[in-house]
């Protein structure tokens, strides 16, 4: 099933939709076609009526109108959204979750006001490390374990990431942000997996320790191990990754003739410096051309002429980006995130004939 605006529904309630990722063909990903991640029925705020309090850890607690928040200097950056859960349908055996195909990602700019800039003159205490960003949805988690009364959807940030890029934004792609995408206000953490950008925030709650609510440690954390010990942490970073964009899945491709495989590749904590595709499961690899710059936190779409094989017959495409700190996109999956960070080569295959 799609919209009218052709974004495919996983969930018709609380709004789950993807953008069809074969479709890609522009750097900014259009409004309409960005990919809906709610976790909620979403909240209908006024932006008249629109109140965002800072408050917890600092001096002096502020309380901002839409007005005011628009009337503070503003910054656009670029930034890449990607759901920690893009790509669980390539989990074999299926994992719990919607099962997000290639397109819980897109690319868009956001404008608003640093949240440093709020930050400071809310006067932080000298203990404070952690940012926690709360929305103003709420509702029981579809998984378990489920706390007994409904809760916001609230997520931190660690004070130096909160500090260094976290932008408290108002539009996208130059208009003001979507009801769906959060309007009036939503926050972007540029790098970090969607999860962390909070829509409809209207709350910023410093704190003197780590945050353990329920989407930080229960949902959207991972096992992680320190000597021996199995500890849980939050997902934060976005981890290198490419996706192929077309051919599509089991498209049938024409043999003997030249196809434009077209992808793009995001994520990684350092510059992505190359794409390489293979049309043969992975015995020979080649390098694909580059559409867009090196830009931090934004996505690189690359694309390769394919001559397609005069022997008809399924074959496997994958893509595997590299970055700039010498580290390759992984060839399976890693079991500790168990439904989330599918960020392994993608085996798309399809029909030659
Ligand atoms: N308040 C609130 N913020 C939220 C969510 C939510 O359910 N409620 N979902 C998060 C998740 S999991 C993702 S991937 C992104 C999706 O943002 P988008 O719907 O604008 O694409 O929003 C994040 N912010
Ligand atoms: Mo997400």
């Amino acid at each position: 099933m799609t919209t009218l605006s052709g974004l495919v529904i996983r969930q018709q309630e609380p709004r789950n939709l993807e953008f069809p990722f074969e479709r890609l063909d522009s750097y900014l990903t259009p409004v309409e076609s960005f990919y809906i991640r709610s976790h909620f029925h979403a909240p209908g705020l006024q932006s008249d009526s629109y109140r965002l309090s800072v408050g917890g850890a600092v001096k002096n607690p502020l309380v901002l109108t839409y007005d005011e928040l628009k009337s503070l200097p503003a910054k656009t950056v670029v930034a890449t959204l990607e759901c920690a859960g893009n790509s669980r349908v390539f989990l074999v055996p299926q994992k719990p979750g919607a099962q997000w195909e290639l397109g819980a990602v897109g690319t868009a700019e956001w404008t608003g006001v640093p949240l440093a800039m709020l930050l400071d003159r809310a006067g932080l205490t000298d203990k404070a490390c952690d940012v926690v960003l709360e929305g103003a949805d709420r509702g029981q988690p579809a998984e378990p374990p489920k706390p007994p009364d409904p809760i916001s959807y609230s997520r931190s940030v660690p004070l130096d990431k909160a500090l260094e890029d976290v932008l408290i934004a108002y539009g996208m792609n130059g208009v003001d942000l979507p009801h769906d995408h959060g309007f009036p206000v939503r926050a972007i953490v540029p790098g970090h997996y969607g999860m962390a950008s909070v829509k409809w925030l209207t709350q910023v709650l410093v704190l003197e320790e780590q945050f353990q609510g329920y989407w930080q440690t229960s949902d959207y954390a991972y096992w992680d191990e320190v000597d021996g010990i199995p500890v849980r942490r939050p997902l934060s970073e976005i981890k290198l990754k490419s996706e192929i964009a077309r051919p599509a899945t089991l498209e049938v491709v024409p043999k003997g003739q030249l196809y434009r495989v077209y992808g793009a590749a995001w994520g990684g904590t350092a510059d992505i410096v190359s794409v390489e595709l293979t049309t043969d499961g992975g015995l020979t690899w080649a390098a694909t051309d580059f559409l867009d710059p090196i830009r931090p936190h934004a996505w690189r779409r690359w694309s390769y002429d394919w001559k397609t094989p005069d022997q008809p017959g399924r074959y496997t495409l994958m893509s595997r980006a590299k970055n700039a700190a010498g580290a390759s996109q992984p060839d399976k999956f890693d079991e500790r995130y168990f439904s989330y960070v599918v960020h392994h080569t993608l085996p798309i295959e399809v029909i030659v004939q």
